[in-house]
């Protein structure tokens, strides 16, 4: 039994399409409190963070938007972060993935504090490694990656707490990579299982590797859900669709298999946009998905130690 802490973070501003500030009412809507407490969970509901009004900091990228906007998120989460995580296992209901650049400073600094190492699963069709100056977009949206691993090039935020080596972050579903990303990243350990390594490998081997390195280092294991992870055909309601995504199956299995680790400490659901959905579905999807990683299954069977 786990103690859920759920967070609204109604960040909007780290991209252009208006409608990620919904998205914590649309997972209220779908059912995901009632949907922990059927599994046995106890759950909080926090309601919406609410930043401070933004500042007036600027940064020489012509080309970022919202960064006021997005400093004050970035305080407001990682406050809201660090206090949640002694108390339970926070989920972010976003809100746009910007919102990690404050979770993740959040739970990282919890981790420091408590002397484990943070880990990171990333699932996402995109690396979102820019750094504000690397951006050509200028969103913000694109960048809490770089932020985490401890990259130069996020004034005016302060520097993240405590940066995540490489080697303790993995990607999983990456499919869209920018140049300025591409070549940040070739400097760097990150472990990326974009596409090609599912299609050729399946998502379980290298999954259960990571979770192997989590177990035996007894790390804190973060976990940032984008909803273009998925096949847009499955997962319509998300400003920026990739085709190629991963399957209804392959992303339960590793919900599943995350569950069966008992390693997960911390949540992100990102970039839902319930503008764009279809009557709810992808709403009820990354709930169902939620419930997955919770530990909702067909059938028990004997865990697998990792
Ligand atoms: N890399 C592009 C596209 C992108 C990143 N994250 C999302 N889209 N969702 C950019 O704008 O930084
Ligand atoms: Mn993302
Ligand atoms: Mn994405």
């Amino acid at each position: 039994m786990t103690h859920c802490i759920l967070i609204g973070a109604p960040v909007d501003e780290g991209q252009r399409r208006p409608g990620c500030l919904m998205g914590p009412a649309a997972y209220r809507v779908a059912g995901l409190a009632g949907t922990l407490t059927a599994l046995g969970h106890t759950v909080e509901d926090l309601g919406d963070v609410t930043p401070d009004a933004p500042g007036s900091e600027t940064c020489p990228n012509p080309a970022i938007h919202h960064l006021p906007e997005m400093v004050a998120w970035t305080r407001a989460l990682r406050a809201a972060a660090e206090a949640a995580m002694p108390q339970g296992m926070p989920i972010f209901m976003g809100g746009d993935h910007a919102l990690a650049l404050g979770t993740v400073a959040g739970v990282a600094a919890h981790a420091a504090r408590s002397g484990r190492p943070q880990f990171v699963i990333w699932l996402d069709a995109h690396s979102d490694f820019h750094t504000f100056r690397t951006t050509t977009s200028g969103n913000i949206h694109g960048t809490p990656m770089a932020y985490a691993n401890g990259l130069a090039g996020f004034d005016p935020l302060p520097p993240f707490p405590t940066p995540i080596p490489g080697e303790n972050i993995c990607m999983f579903g990456i499919r869209s990579v920018d140049p300025a990303e591409h070549q940040a990243m070739q400097s760097s350990s990150i472990i990326v299982n974009d596409m090609r390594v599912l299609d050729e490998q399946g998502i379980v081997a290298p999954l259960r590797s990571f979770l192997e390195r989590v177990k035996a280092e007894d790390g804190m294991l973060h976990v940032s859900l984008d909803v273009d992870f998925l096949d847009p055909s499955i997962a319509p309601a998300v400003g920026t669709t990739v085709p190629g995504g991963t399957t209804f199956r392959e992303a339960h299995l590793v919900m599943e298999l995350l569950h069966e680790s008992g390693l997960v400490t911390s949540l992100d659901l990102v970039e839902l946009n319930p503008f764009l959905d279809d009557r709810g579905r992808t709403a009820k999807l990354m709930v169902d998905l939620v419930g997955s990683l919770m530990g909702r299954k067909v059938f028990d069977r004997p865990t697998r130690s990792f």
